[in-house]
């Protein structure tokens, strides 16, 4: 019996997200939105391919919160990407409207799947979410981590012309300008990013120019777009998560996760490496840190703990 995953927002990466869970095979597919024309016309179009790709996951596309009862797996793209110069916090208000009535539909019809946020400013949305559906923290996972810490790498894969394969990193913090690259962490051809440093094979001031590039990496796509922001990446972010705990991979991923005192942090969703199984987050891995990642981790911690409370005046219901 395939699995279900309810896609909610039919844009630009809910489309793309379509596309590769149905020639995965991940699961079969309801593509929801407000607009309910495009999600039914992507969604048709989607499974008019099948006949080329030859996949057999069903496709439907609606905007009755009613289809997409019992799914597996929810991911949420629901709400308004930037526009240039605008900058991800600039979505707050607009965008936890639209998290408050999609955690409604989720609590009514779907509450134990497993829910993954893409909609920004990510960290505050998946926060918002949890709390407006009061579904288990376990469950509901926030999609930025894996995004930026892909960036990082196809970055420093290019500059060292080294396969993106070999590299393995993690990036933490909140999904801005003050996400935290962790150099120790960032494994290249089984050495650490470090070391790559100490024996110049990467200059410090390349390196930074690097993660100064991954921090505004979203703005850059916006810039060139004009209209939009980027879709291919993020979709593939968020099948990685899925299929993670669909398949039960027990994948560690960077995700924003509700801490509960890792990372002296409690009550908050911020990005850090979890696993990511059949039971949804099933562990918090607790990194050791050096001063620098730890001062840029706190400073991280603080910028989503501000928007937070912005996002509390707007709503004081949160
Ligand atoms: O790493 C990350 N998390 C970010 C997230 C990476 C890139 C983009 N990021 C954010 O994802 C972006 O800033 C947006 O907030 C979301 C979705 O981006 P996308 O590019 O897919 O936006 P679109 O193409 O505008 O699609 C949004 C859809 C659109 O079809 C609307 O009709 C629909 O959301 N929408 C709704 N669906 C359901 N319910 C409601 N209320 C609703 N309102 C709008």
């Amino acid at each position: 019996m395939r699995k279900k995953i309810s896609l909610i927002g039919a844009g630009q990466i809910g489309g793309t997200l379509a596309h590769l869970i149905a020639l995965k095979e991940l699961a079969d597919v309801v593509l929801f939105d407000v607009a309910e024309g495009l999600a039914k016309g992507k969604a048709l179009d989607i499974a008019q391919s099948s006949g080329v790709s030859g996949f057999n996951s069903s496709i439907i596309g609606t905007n009755n919160y009613e289809d997409i009862k019992n799914s597996d797996v929810i991911i949420i793209t629901a709400g308004v990407p930037r526009k240039p110069g605008m900058n991800r916090d600039d979505l707050l208000e607009i965008n936890l409207k639209i998290i408050k009535q999609v955690a409604e539909g989720i609590k009514k019809n779907s509450p134990n799947s497993f829910i993954i946020c893409i909609t920004n400013p990510l960290d505050v949305i998946v926060m918002a979410l949890q709390k407006y559906s009061n579904l288990p923290t376990s469950m509901i996972v926030g999609m930025a981590g894996i995004l930026d810490t892909s960036r990082f790498k196809y970055f420093l894969s290019q500059e060292l012309k080294i396969s993106i394969n070999k590299i393995n990193s993690l990036v933490l913090g909140g999904h801005g300008d003050t996400m935290v690259p962790s150099l120790n962490h960032t494994i290249i051809d089984g050495k650490s990013l470090t070391q790559y440093v100490k024996d110049k094979k990467i200059s410090q001031e390349k390196l930074d120019s690097i993660i100064d590039r991954t921090r505004k990496g979203g703005a850059e796509i916006v810039k060139l777009l004009e209209k939009g922001s980027a879709f291919y990446a993020p979709a593939a972010s968020g099948v990685d998560m899925a299929e993670s705990y669909i398949k039960d991979l027990k994948k560690t991923l960077p995700c924003a996760a509700h801490l509960n005192g890792e990372y002296n942090v409690k009550g908050l969703y911020v990005g850090v490496p979890v696993v990511i199984g059949k039971n949804g987050v099933e562990k918090i891995l607790e990194l050791e840190l050096n001063d620098q990642e730890i001062d840029n981790f706190k400073k991280s911690v603080k910028a989503v703990d501000e928007l937070f409370n912005l996002a509390k005046k707007i709503d004081p219901k949160l």
